[in-house]
């Protein structure tokens, strides 16, 4: 296979620059060694985990790979302090962090050689993080799954380019080669990939919910929970519309009260109607389940017949 090395595979040791999302009652240790395996960054979402749930998790995906592997901290969660105490306590190559910002934890894992990699959807807080030492920004894009910001892949990732010195990792909206050769074109050196993997033959969430995914067409995804603060993209439907009715109703406290549970409603018991199926816009890409080798494969070989077929354009013009 084509091998693209960049700042970010130099950064994490990796073979490949592609870092699985780390997404919360989805990325489990199976799924984070698979991809961990194949070369890329696998990640485990912490989510709302309790403490001694993501230790064993941890523990389990230093069985099953000995390759550098992190965990996402889902910084809204009321017990991450603790949280972060156990990571820092159990060793992992790198964190993630996601919904807020990381700034108080960052000295700790620096000083225990954990790459720290905060999730920003907007240039002033990423130019914060860097200045205090995060070793690469991941850019995440409206078109992502679950919680965003507001701005899109495109107009974020060169913005973030030109705003800092450390790496760039793209995400939200790339599913396929040419998402990730659109990441390079734009100056990223690494891409952050969730809805492709929640179709990993080795991510054990309800197999229902991968064949929504597989079925789901381009207008499939809404945004819920505006009024909350916290807008989550989530596939529509029965409780993506009863939220959207309460964020018109600005119906903040209820539509917090309705929403929670309801990821692992929807992952773990695959309730299609009444769960929350946190999913990107590009869960209309993916079109099958198949082993995350694979789907790193297809990510790096497809990105790369894409950059030779643009090196080749100049000379078709006119043609
Ligand atoms: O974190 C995610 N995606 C998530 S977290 C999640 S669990 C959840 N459930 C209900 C409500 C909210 C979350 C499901 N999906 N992606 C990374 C991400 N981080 N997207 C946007 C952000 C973000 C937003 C604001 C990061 C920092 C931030 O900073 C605000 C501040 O404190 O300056």
């Amino acid at each position: 296979m084509a091998v693209v090395r960049t700042r970010v595979t130099d950064l994490l040791g990796i073979e490949h620059p592609v870092v699985q999302g780390g997404m919360a009652w989805t990325a489990t240790a199976e799924l984070s060694a698979a991809v961990s395996e194949a070369g890329g960054l696998g990640i485990i979402g912490a989510g709302h985990m309790p403490t001694e749930l993501l230790r064993e998790q941890i523990r389990t995906a230093k069985e099953l790979t000995d390759k550098p592997f992190g965990v996402n901290l889902m910084l809204l969660t009321p017990h991450i302090d603790e949280l972060v105490e156990m990571v820092l306590a159990e060793g992992v190559h790198a964190v993630t962090t996601g919904a807020g910002n990381p700034g108080k934890y960052m000295p700790a894992f620096k000083e225990r050689g954990i790459k720290v990699l905060p999730i920003a959807p907007s240039v002033a807080l990423a130019k914060r993080l860097e200045s205090i030492g995060a070793d690469a920004i991941i850019g995440e894009g409206m078109e992502a799954g679950g919680h965003i910001g507001e701005l899109t892949t495109m107009a974020l990732i060169p913005q973030l380019v030109d705003a800092l010195g450390v790496p760039v990792i793209a995400a939200g909206g790339i599913a396929d080669g040419r998402g990730v050769a659109a990441a390079f074109a734009l100056g990223a050196e690494g891409v952050q990939v969730g809805t492709r993997f929640m179709c990993a033959t080795e991510c054990t969430i309800h197999e229902d919910v991968k064949l929504r995914i597989v079925k789901a067409r381009d207008r499939d995804t809404v945004v819920t929970g505006y009024s909350t603060g916290h807008p989550v993209r989530v596939i529509k439907n029965k409780l993506a519309r009863m939220l959207m009715e309460l964020d018109r109703e600005n119906k903040a406290e209820e539509l917090e009260a309705l929403g929670s549970g309801k990821l692992s409603l929807c992952m773990c018991q695959g309730d299609l109607d009444m769960g929350s199926i946190m999913a990107g816009q590009s869960a209309a890409m993916v079109d099958r389940i198949q082993p995350a080798a694979e789907i790193i494969e297809d990510l790096m070989s497809g990105a790369v017949t894409v950059i030779d077929r643009l090196a080749e354009m100049p000379d078709r013009v006119g043609a």
